[in-house]
């Protein structure tokens, strides 16, 4: 029976369409950032047509939204499937919100054929995965997942001290529900790789074996303001300088860690950031990731050398801070097979792969069994407003979620 479902790829191409209207930039991406007046639009859309789907609603007190379609037993725990609403500041039109329609238009067609699965079904939006307006990323899923504090969560702020809690309050997404605590059979998540490998190696399906760890920190270094004119280059506290030498380190690190490792610095904030005031305070982000735990703490260490190298060499104060440290992941056995057996039932080339980036499934994999299906974006292109994907891999990752979903739904 559940052989011969297919979901509809028009109707989930026209809603990502939709949806990608909500906070769209000139150059045909997005900017929507977590808990702004855009990520409330494109929620009260996503309730809406959740609704319109037969869905009920509930709001949880991180501000994640799970649209329920009830099963024919629904004492039992659900099968969720989701990802999040929120961009980068020049993100595309597929990271995040394509799991997000996918599970909607696995639903969507549930309805069409009338189709009822033993358990019921989920679609999660989960709240600030990207960490790009409050850092850490995928901090509600976090919390669902026990990681964090419910506290923690709330009291994230972004550069303007707005919190997480009274920005959800302000958007009217401070839900009742209490975070987490509760069985979910399984969890999904569909999403764009982000990366190259699928195109390269010409397949439609990534069959994610699991994600590789990631360590975030905060950097500041301290020198002192002073004119750009008379002040002699050898008594000078240049902080920028000091900085620049850990950009280039870190860069480094990276390429000394292969086959694997990414080091980036992302962001950087100089000031007074006047042309003839010498920089006396720069604050700046190191991004590291390695699948194996074992190298990333290797990489974290010589980060942190080499921050102190340079403060010392630019006679700075340094303030080195780990803001945040999530460990490789290996997702569930059985949720991959269901993935690949879904690829495989259709027809479709796939590809076991390491997630690059981290999502929401990483947390949701300490508390449900997860699988993760990639599909491929083009030129491996993400986190940018060129962020492309097609309307067929679009329809082939949301086909094979619709199996996998069905399987588990189904499952005892
Ligand atoms: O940073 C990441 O990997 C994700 O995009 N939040
Ligand atoms: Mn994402
Ligand atoms: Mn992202």
């Amino acid at each position: 029976m559940a052989t011969n479902l297919r979901i509809n790829a028009d109707r989930l191409w026209d809603s990502l369409m939709e949806m990608a209207k909500i906070g769209a930039t000139e150059k045909g991406g997005v900017c929507r950032l977590a808990l702004t007046d855009l990520d409330k639009q494109a929620r009260d859309l996503f309730c809406q047509w959740a609704k319109e789907a037969g869905c009920t609603i509930t709001i949880d007190k991180m501000g994640n939204i799970f649209a329920r379609r009830p099963g024919k037993d629904n004492s039992l725990a659900p099968v969720m499937t989701g990802s999040h609403i929120d961009s980068q500041p020049t993100g595309g039109k597929f990271d995040g919100i394509y799991g997000i329609m996918a599970g909607l238009e696995v639903v969507r067609t549930l309805n069409d054929f009338n189709y009822e699965t033993q358990r019921p079904v989920e679609v999660a939006v989960w709240t600030n995965e990207e960490g790009s307006r409050f850092a850490p990323a995928m901090v509600a899923s976090g919390v669902f997942a026990g990681v964090f504090p419910l506290e923690y969560g709330l009291s994230r702020a972004d550069l303007d001290g707005k919190t997480m809690g009274a920005e959800l309050q302000r958007i009217g997404y401070d839900g009742p529900e209490e975070v987490g605590g509760r069985p979910v059979f399984a969890f999904f998540e569909t999403h764009i790789e982000q990366g190259p490998i699928l195109e390269a190696e010409k397949k439609t399906i990534g069959v994610v074996q699991g994600a590789q760890g990631q360590r975030w920190f905060e950097v500041t270094m301290v020198g002192q303001e002073a004119h750009a004119g008379p002040t002699p280059m050898k008594v000078r506290k240049d902080a920028l300088v000091g900085a620049a030498h850990v950009v280039t380190a870190i860069n480094r690190i990276g390429h000394e860690n292969q086959p694997f490792a990414c080091a980036t610095v992302g962001m950087i904030q100089s000031s007074p950031n006047s042309r003839n005031t010498i920089p006396g305070k720069v604050f700046f982000t190191i991004d590291l990731r390695h699948p194996e735990d074992a190298v990333l703490s290797r990489m974290a260490a010589a980060a942190k050398a080499a921050c102190e190298e340079a403060a010392a060499n630019n006679r700075l104060e340094l303030d080195f801070k780990e803001i945040w440290y999530s460990p490789p992941v290996k997702f569930d056995a059985d949720c991959v097979a269901a993935v690949k057996a879904g690829a495989e039932e259709l027809g479709m080339p796939s590809l076991p792969i390491i997630s690059g980036a981290g999502h929401d499934a990483c947390y949701m994999s300490r508390v449900a069994p997860t699988g993760m299906i990639f599909i491929p974006c083009e030129d491996g292109i993400s986190h940018n407003e060129i962020e492309n994907a097609t309307r067929g891999d679009c329809g082939a990752g949301c086909d094979v979620l619709l199996r996998a979903v069905v399987e588990r739904a189904n499952a005892f």
